[in-house]
């Protein structure tokens, strides 16, 4: 298009997620080579620091980030209307300042993606491009449908580098993504250092799916710069360490978490299902405890997950009798226990989070949990897995949860999907990527996109918005911008893609 208040007025139709309110206003606002980022509240300060990070390559502008109000251009501050909430934002854009309102840092982080999408695709590129860099004129206040809006990568199946885990971090955060799981253990791998059990890293992070070999695990230096870099972005890291089941890479490590004493061998198969830790041992205990002491002391995020799924080596009473001796470690350090909903039969504790990840719509065990009050996250298989197949001719993932199409991803309500879980008890989404078929990052961005961005959707839009005669040309508005960033995305047909 060559008329950019045209351009730009487009743009305002084209968010994803959508917000809660929107209007549009005649005046329009463009950023210029003397604009401010402007900032009446230093907890809008990491927020803007993104920002500018973004802009300043591609604008070639300075845009300093000043303190209060003065002249042209983006600014950040409080006193948004209550309806806001916790994570919300007002963004109104005038002749001569975009101003976000917010009263969390949060809510700055998720206006500011707003801002993002509002400006023309060519705001995310890495080097200088030409103007004009127009924001249509709005008046939007916006707020979640649910607090909770996760991605999960499998870093166990395959081992990524932080670099790689730091390209998707990125990528999420477009989407308002406030929560990003690490599945940091399984059969496979282990994949974070353990100072008191070395030998999980230096054994058990040496190989992954294939028989690559390496140092295929993060140091906690390194895992705690992946926790600032996300913080950064407005995201929480919840760790999960797998247990009883998918434990193989630390039988492997350490004979004595075996009932029989000896080592397993190193696994780079893809089977589910095969390795338990030895229940009746005290040493299990022991071990666990070391883990969720040192992982708790360098996780500032509230949640422990503790994996849970899948059990079919562990009878259902030592399940029951193993689940009761973990709990209470996690409390004790501080945290609390999310795991894959398994587990939820095994407490009553209602801060604990059950993440429902079935293919049918009724859990017995689910239900009741909701029931008693826990707030259930919803990851079913065969709507958010980003591992499933598109169709027949995906190259990449998996099919046991069926043929994932974009449409399929989306047409769902995850307030009224589980027999039982009404929206009350749905504490949010959360889009599972397990990579026991990927590799790169070409990999994760052609199963993630476009489905992450339809997670997104369903966790943050209002559900009155569902429909996806008016989500598709949204979804579809993206791809200029994948294309500038270089995200590997699949092209579905039933999008219209930009
Ligand atoms: C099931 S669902 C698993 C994972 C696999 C995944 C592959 C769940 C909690 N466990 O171990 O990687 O399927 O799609």
């Amino acid at each position: 298009m060559t008329n950019p208040a045209a351009e730009a007025a487009t743009s305002l139709q084209e968010l994803v997620p959508q917000p809660a309110q929107l209007q549009p206003r005649s005046d329009s606002f463009t950023l210029t080579t003397n604009a401010r980022i402007q900032l009446t509240t230093e907890e809008a300060r990491k927020p803007a620091e993104l920002l500018a990070g973004i802009l300043r390559p591609s604008t070639g502008f300075a845009l300093p980030i000043t303190p209060g109000v003065s002249g042209d251009g983006i600014v950040l501050t409080t006193g948004a209307d209550p309806k806001t909430g916790q994570e919300g934002y007002q963004l109104d854009v005038t002749p001569k300042q975009v101003i976000i309102r917010a009263n969390t840092t949060a809510g700055h982080f998720n206006g500011i993606a707003t801002l993002r999408q509002l400006l023309p695709a060519k705001a995310e590129a890495k080097t200088k491009q030409p103007a004009p860099w127009t924001v249509p004129g709005a008046s939007i206040l916006d707020y979640p449908r649910y607090h909770h809006r996760g991605a999960m990568l499998d870093v166990s199946r395959h081992f990524f580098t932080p670099d790689q885990v730091k390209r998707y971090i990125d990528q999420i955060a477009a989407f308002k993504i406030n929560y990003f799981h690490l599945h940091l253990s399984d059969d496979q791998g282990w994949r974070l250092e353990i100072k008191s059990w070395p030998d999980l890293t230096k054994i058990g992070g040496s190989t992954e799916v294939g028989g690559r070999k390496g140092n295929l695990y993060y140091t906690q230096d390194q895992y705690k710069d992946l926790i600032t870099y996300a913080a950064n972005r407005g995201i929480t890291v919840i760790p999960e360490f797998d247990m009883p089941g998918h434990t193989n890479a630390a039988q492997a490590s350490y004979g004595e978490l075996n009932c029989d004493g000896k080592k397993r061998p190193l696994y780079t198969g893809t089977d589910v299902g095969f390795s338990s830790l030895c229940i009746s041992k005290e040493i299990t205990y022991k071990f666990i405890d070391d883990v969720v002491r040192e992982v708790s002391a360098i996780t500032p995020g509230q949640y422990f997950h503790i994996g849970g799924d899948e059990a079919h080596s562990t009878p259902d009473a030592d399940y029951v009798k193993f689940m009761e001796r973990v709990l209470p470690i996690v409390k004790k350090y501080g945290k609390t226990t999310t795991g894959w909903h398994e587990f939820i039969k095994t407490t009553k504790d209602t801060a604990l989070v059950p993440q429902f990840w079935g293919t049918t719509t009724s859990d017995a065990n689910v239900a009741a949990a909701a029931q008693r009050g826990h707030k259930v996250l919803m990851s079913p298989a065969n709507r958010l897995y980003l591992d499933m197949k598109y169709n027949k001719n995906t190259k990449l993932g998996l099919n046991w949860a069926g043929y994932v199409e974009v449409k399929d991803a989306y047409n769902w309500n995850p307030g009224a999907y589980l027999n039982g879980v009404t929206e009350a008890s749905v504490r949010g989404v959360e889009a599972p990527l397990w990579t026991e078929t990927i590799r790169t990052n070409a990999d994760i961005e052609q199963m993630a996109f476009p489905r992450l961005p339809v997670a997104a959707e369903l966790g943050w839009a209002p559900a009155s918005v569902h429909n996806w005669g008016h989500f598709a040309p949204r979804l579809g508005a993206q791809a200029p911008r994948w294309k500038v960033q270089g995200i590997n995305y699949y092209a579905s047909s039933q999008v219209p893609w930009k």
